[in-house]
């Protein structure tokens, strides 16, 4: 079920549990500002999802209210976990859904990397 964006944040959700080692995850990159870690149902090779530490529910509050340096360390972070992965060459897909058209299922900003395979136009 897409979730409701304009829900507050809750804590309850399951990135929120893989920040705080509730639940285990797969990780590949951590720093200040971010966790990364493999996707459980990976639709690539390559599938890391990439979340900010902040508790932001999707992309449009993170980008309308996190700090500049919150906002800069997850860009950052983002590039730094395609260049970790191996994504750079030849190249990789991201992106974020945000709310009900978006289909996003998880309420914490999560950016997938698609990687490891040729991607063609977005269809569905
Ligand atoms: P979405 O953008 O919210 O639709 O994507 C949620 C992703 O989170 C999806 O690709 C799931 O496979 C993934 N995921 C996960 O990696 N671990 C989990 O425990 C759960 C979902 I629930």
């Amino acid at each position: 079920m897409p979730i409701d964006p304009k829900a507050p944040y809750d804590d309850s959700n399951i990135f929120a549990k893989i920040l705080r080692g509730e639940i285990p995850c797969r990780k590949v990159y951590e720093d200040e500002f971010a966790l990364a870690f493999h996707d459980i149902n990976p639709q690539a090779p390559v599938h890391v999802l990439v979340i900010p530490k902040g508790r932001w529910v999707s992309w449009d509050d993170f980008s309308a209210r996190a700090e500049d340096d919150e906002i800069a360390g997850f860009v950052r972070a983002v590039g730094a976990v395609a260049r970790a992965e191996g994504l750079v060459e030849p190249g990789y897909r991201m992106l974020a859904n945000v709310g009900q058209h978006g289909h996003q299922e998880v309420p914490h900003l999560h950016v997938h990397l698609f990687g490891g395979r040729q991607f063609y136009a977005m269809v569905s």
